[in-house]
């Protein structure tokens, strides 16, 4: 018997090609593709909230600290919903943070009870950007917001998604900005009032939200009159449903064409070496 077998040679553009994938395959566990998905909980006649912000970034942002005071950027978002500040205020500590905003389906305006809508964000450095921060402004009201003191944890250290999240927005996720006093006339979301920056907050600290049930019995811009009855999160905050936050890592279209394209290679390195020994 003849126990010397051929010596198997992996022709050089197939090594390159392997070596290309294994690059690729490699450098993806740093990116990630998540689509955040939020959806209003409440039922006709309950509250509505202004579209979703969203941000990965680094341990370097902090949107806020219950006890604290409000930063301008989350004073925007808390009295009027607008991004736009904050985002400023992330990008200065945390250059490579990644933000947005998440509407509902139904277009580029606040979350009215029942919808839902979802955005996807390119994280293309999940070892930087490991933790999330959502919020979002309470209307109808003056300075109230939901989101969370400490951010979520969404990829390891080595940027590995540590996996899909549901997040329970409740009555004990909503808090008052302390940077305006409750007055009905002075709120968004309410047809007639011009928003204003007044009265101010008695308090002027980040604290639990108080009550919104002088707003009961509006007629809001959504054409929804607000009830007594869906609005009161303080009797158990916990079992007060605002919304629900889907974190989910999705495909990247990115690795599967460079992944086909490798699959590709091999096939065409093998097709010119059958080629040239032909
Ligand atoms: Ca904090
Ligand atoms: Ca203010
Ligand atoms: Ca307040």
């Amino acid at each position: 018997m003849n126990f010397s077998t051929p010596v198997f040679r992996v022709p050089k553009a197939l090594f390159r090609t392997i070596l290309l994938m294994l690059f690729v395959f490699s450098s993806a566990s740093q990116a990630a593709i998540i689509r955040v998905t939020v959806e209003n909980n409440a039922s006709v006649g309950g509250l509505s909230f202004t579209p979703l912000y969203s941000a990965f970034h680094s341990a370097a942002f902090d949107a806020f600290d219950v006890g604290g005071t409000a930063s301008a950027g989350l004073e925007q978002l808390a009295e009027l919903g607008g991004a736009s500040t904050l985002a400023s205020e992330r990008l200065m500590v945390d250059p490579g943070s990644v933000g947005g905003v998440v509407f509902p389906t139904g277009g580029m305006r606040p979350l009215f009870p029942g919808e839902s809508g979802y955005r996807e964000f390119n994280i293309t450095d999940t070892v930087s950007n490991q933790y999330f921060t959502f919020l979002s402004m309470i209307l109808p009201s003056n300075d109230t917001f939901f989101g969370r003191d400490n951010a979520l944890q969404l990829f390891d250290a080595a940027g590995y998604f540590l996996g899909n999240q549901v997040i329970n927005v409740t009555g004990a996720d909503l808090w008052d900005a302390g940077t305006e006093g409750l007055d009905t006339t002075a709120a968004p979301f309410i047809p007639g009032n011009t928003p204003t920056d007044s009265p101010a907050d008695a308090l002027g600290v980040i604290r639990a939200a108080e009550s919104l049930a002088s707003f009961a019995g509006i007629t809001l811009a959504n054409g929804q009159v607000l009830d007594a009855n869906l609005i009161d999160f303080l009797s158990d905050p916990a079992s007060f449903n605002v919304a629900t936050i889907t974190i989910e890592q999705i495909p990247e279209p990115a690795i599967a064409s460079l992944f086909l394209a490798g699959v590709l290679g091999l096939g065409l390195a093998a097709r010119r070496r059958k080629v040239h020994l032909n």
